[in-house]
């Protein structure tokens, strides 16, 4: 446990209410104090990541920070760190990425992940993967027992072409967690959802522990269809929790 949090900046003199937000931002923050001058740093994408953008967008503009270059992980937190004044680049330029800052939708207490809800699974897996150090920032909220033990999606994207046909062999192949797949949409019309890498989505549900991750990864990644899915095993090194209690720092 690291400390309290401080009361909003309009607390009254009763106790503070704090938001999921502010337990958000709170984590966000903390993870920024690691990221030094001259770092190269994969930037999250979502609605906490977003804070440590807009921080580390701050220090930039006052002078704390410099040469940094920023990894978007998404189209947003591209758009995000330009409008920032962010420098970027990609990992073709830089395939070594000193920091990530990332959030997560569910932590187990190995620090696996499931990511993806927001939809930027695949890039965010492809910078977080080639970075020397990855924190990872969430509310109490995404605290879990065991992955999938949240009773909402785990994500893969798959690609357009037939994508019933793969959707199928995903749940076929965890049957017997009584896995139930949807391909996620938007609108009133019930469109695809559309990745920023032109694919589909397709969510997985479960009813029970889907046992090894490990082999559970490997089985949907064998599946032709299948681009990537949202379990992050093994790579978080730092997970910063903010709750009613303060922040906590769990380390590999
Ligand atoms: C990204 O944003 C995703 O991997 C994850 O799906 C989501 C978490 O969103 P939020 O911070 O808005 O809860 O990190």
């Amino acid at each position: 446990m690291v400390g309290p949090l401080l009361a909003p900046s309009s607390a009254p003199l009763s106790p503070p209410i704090f938001t999921q937000d502010d337990f958000k931002k709170a984590a966000a923050y903390k993870a920024v104090e690691f990221v030094h001058s001259g770092m190269v740093l994969g930037l999250g994408t979502g609605s906490t990541a977003r804070h440590a953008v807009d921080r580390i967008g701050d220090l930039l503009r006052q002078g704390k920070l410099k040469d940094i270059v920023g990894i978007p992980t998404s189209k947003k937190t591209y758009d995000q760190a330009v409008s920032l004044g962010i420098p970027l680049s990609d990992l073709d330029s830089h395939p070594v990425i000193d920091l990530a800052i990332d959030g997560a939708d569910e932590v187990d207490p190995d620090l696996n992940l499931v990511k993806g809800r927001g939809g930027s699974l695949l890039r965010e897996k492809m910078v977080e993967c080639v970075c020397k150090k990855f924190i990872v920032i969430v509310d109490e909220s995404k605290l879990v027992d065991f992955i999938g033990g949240s009773g909402l999606a785990m994500p893969v994207e798959v690609v357009p072409y037939c994508w019933k046909f793969t959707a199928v062999r995903l749940q076929n192949l965890f049957k017997d967690s009584g896995c139930v797949t949807k391909l996620r949409t938007v609108g009133e019309n019930g469109e695809p959802y559309v990745t920023d890498n032109e694919n589909y989505i397709v969510d997985l549900y479960f009813n029970k522990d889907i046992g090894d991750l490990k082999v559970a990864s490997d089985r949907i990644l064998r599946l032709a269809g299948v681009v990537e899915h949202g379990m992050f095993l093994d790579m978080a090194t730092t997970v910063i929790v903010a709750g009613e209690l303060g922040i906590t720092i769990k380390d590999k």
